[in-house]
């Protein structure tokens, strides 16, 4: 399998299946969701819809479908542009640029952009627990909830979130910045990962495994963003390069340094496929996943 082609072709199914889930900017509200809109088809990787997904193929099983967690995955996605909304804000990183395009508030306003991103969480909630859409059992559906709203919440991505503006223009142990990391940006990937283990009704050994999976190319995929951050340029990265030395950001490449930056990020993503032992090859799309958080540009 080449990774180029099945990226291409699941990102192709969940931006499809976004417009059934995603309402049009029409009628009364249709400034609010033309905003909401506007980041959401953005050009992001949707890689995290695209890892629940994956981990749904993994386990296999009859219980639920691609289709049936189609949904799943566009709420993932939701939660995930509503973070970058809010993170791009004059009050945390003040970003003009992402994706190569003006951030949400430059052409929404601050108010604009707050409620765009309010708008994107709480649809992800509405997604998630309408039982109209896929055929996922109620136990199932309410454990996936649980999962994504104790990741998303104070101890996961909000309080990540809340630490590392904390930290800015600070000096603090490496433990902390791993903290960071795993919260900021691995819980999302982590319980997108058991989001589609829980769907295709992984057992208690393989949501062992795929949690230990997704810790691991969580931790691995801020510490690329870090690397880029500082490597890459503001065109490759259709976002401000170099911002985290400006912001005063703790970063793997300011603790290590650019090369064994680079090698942790490699061992980690080789953590992560060794927790994969137990899968055949339904999960060689996750294995796939894992190497391309190492080598993505972008
Ligand atoms: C609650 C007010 C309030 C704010 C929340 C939680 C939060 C703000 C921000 C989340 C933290 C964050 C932006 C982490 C960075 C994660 C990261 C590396 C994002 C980039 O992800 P990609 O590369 O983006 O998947 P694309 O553009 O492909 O979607």
């Amino acid at each position: 399998m080449e990774i180029k082609s099945y990226l291409n072709k699941q990102k192709g199914l969940v931006e499809d299946s976004f417009n059934s889930y995603i309402p049009a900017a029409e009628g009364v509200f249709q400034d609010h969701i033309k905003a909401l809109r506007y980041s959401l088809f953005a050009g992001g990787k949707r890689i995290r819809p695209i890892l629940c997904l994956a981990a749904a193929s993994a386990v296999g099983g009859e219980t639920a479908t691609e289709e049936d967690l189609l949904p799943i995955a566009c709420a993932l996605e939701c939660i995930h542009t509503y973070s970058l909304i809010h993170d791009d804000l004059p009050a945390m990183d003040n970003d003009e640029l992402r994706r190569g395009k003006p951030t949400n508030h430059m052409l929404y306003g601050e108010a604009g952009a707050i409620l765009a991103g309010d708008g994107l969480l709480t649809w992800a909630f509405d997604l998630l627990s309408d039982t109209t859409y896929g055929k996922l059992d109620p136990e199932k559906r309410l454990r996936i909830i649980h999962v994504v709203a104790r990741a998303t919440g104070s101890q996961g991505m909000v309080g990540g979130q809340a630490l590392d503006i904390a930290h800015e223009n600070t000096t603090f142990p490496f433990a902390t910045l791993q903290t960071i990391h795993r919260s900021k940006t691995g819980a999302l990937i982590t319980a997108s990962v058991l989001a589609g283990g829980i769907g295709a009704g992984a057992n208690a050994q393989q949501l062992d495994s795929l949690k230990s999976y997704g810790d691991q190319i969580g931790l691995a995929f801020q510490i690329v963003d870090d690397l880029l951050n500082a490597t890459a340029t503001t065109e490759q990265l259709g976002k401000a390069a170099g911002s985290d030395v400006e912001l005063g950001k703790a970063t793997y490449p300011a603790y290590f340094g650019i090369e064994e930056t680079r090698a942790r990020a490699q061992a980690t993503v080789e953590k992560a496929k060794t927790a994969l032992a137990e899968f055949d090859n339904k999960a060689e799309p996750l294995r796939l996943l894992a190497d391309y958080i190492y080598t993505r540009s972008h």
